[in-house]
């Protein structure tokens, strides 16, 4: 599991805006409006609901301890999405406590496992990984303008790529399974073979040979420099949550509108609209 630097993060708050018009204009929509078609939610409804919805981001210093920059920019990204949103001034159980005493309706908080959203009212469990694989296969049916029999290779069979095939296969993808370490794969596919779409799924053994024969990549490996430049093609269309990301700077410039790759902001939009009922 990848754990998030500094340097990962410290632009994004800068940022929010910027990329906000690349998303609208890679999908046609919002951070927000991926966020509620990920979770198959009405954006106009939830819009009403956030601005009224607190979340205090708890910072956590268990394991490795405090990212500088973490919660802040967690909770920027929340702001940016209409909610009321804080860090909490103190970290671990006396921030999850200081957020029960003030009626948060959320906390938000992650340690060197986890990154979890919990909303207090409901006892709802958002899970970082998970939402990220739903909210980036979500993004890859707006870039294709509907992926429902669409071939889809899913490189990376971890937590995100596993949210990412199944959110894929209830949407009428096609999916082939690739993972450089093969059982990861296979099990997966037994995994999903009892989910809608199930029986959609093929293992993919050679990545390379693979990418030649997909147009549609959602990229959730943990490592870089998993597509190569030359292996990209004109009609390829990325939506790459792994970090680092699998594609080189040089490979960015030639996907230009068609990749879509951020550390954190889809996936904490993704969490926090699960958790507004
Ligand atoms: O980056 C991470 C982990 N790799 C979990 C990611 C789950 N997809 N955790 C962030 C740790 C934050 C730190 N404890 C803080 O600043 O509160």
């Amino acid at each position: 599991m990848t754990r998030l630097k500094t340097s990962d993060i410290s632009n994004i708050s800068s940022r929010l805006e910027t990329y906000n018009q690349e998303l609208l204009s890679k999908t046609d929509r919002s951070l927000l409006g991926i966020a509620c078609h990920a979770c198959g939610k009405d954006e106009i409804q939830i819009s009403r609901r956030i601005k009224s919805f607190c979340i205090h981001v708890v910072p956590v210093t268990a394991g490795q301890g405090i990212i500088t920059d973490f919660s802040e920019t967690v909770a920027a990204i929340l702001k940016f999405l209409g909610f009321t949103a804080l860090v909490s001034d103190l970290p671990d159980v006396s921030g999850v406590a200081r957020a029960f005493e003030n009626k948060a309706d959320a906390i938000m908080m992650a340690d060197d496992h986890r990154f979890v959203g919990l909303n207090l009212n409901t006892r709802s469990v958002a899970d970082n990984s998970e939402a990220t694989g739903r909210v980036f296969a979500a993004a890859l049916d707006l870039m294709a303008r509907g992926i429902e029999n669409r071939k889809v290779l899913v490189m990376g069979c971890g937590p995100v790529g596993e949210a990412a095939a199944q959110t894929l296969l209830s949407s009428g993808a096609r999916v082939g399974l690739c993972d450089s370490h093969f059982p990861a794969a296979r099990l997966l596919k037994e995994r999903l073979s009892v989910y809608p779409g199930g029986n959609n799924i093929v293992i993919e053994a050679d990545i390379n040979m693979a990418l030649l024969n997909y147009e549609y990549i959602l990229e959730a490996t943990p490592s870089a420099d998993t597509i190569s430049d030359r292996l990209i093609r004109d009609h390829m269309v990325i939506a790459a949550p792994g970090v680092p990301s699998g594609i080189s700077k040089k490979g960015c410039q030639i996907l230009k509108d068609r990749l879509i790759h951020d550390k954190l902001e889809l996936g904490v939009a993704g969490m926090a609209i699960c958790l507004v009922l």
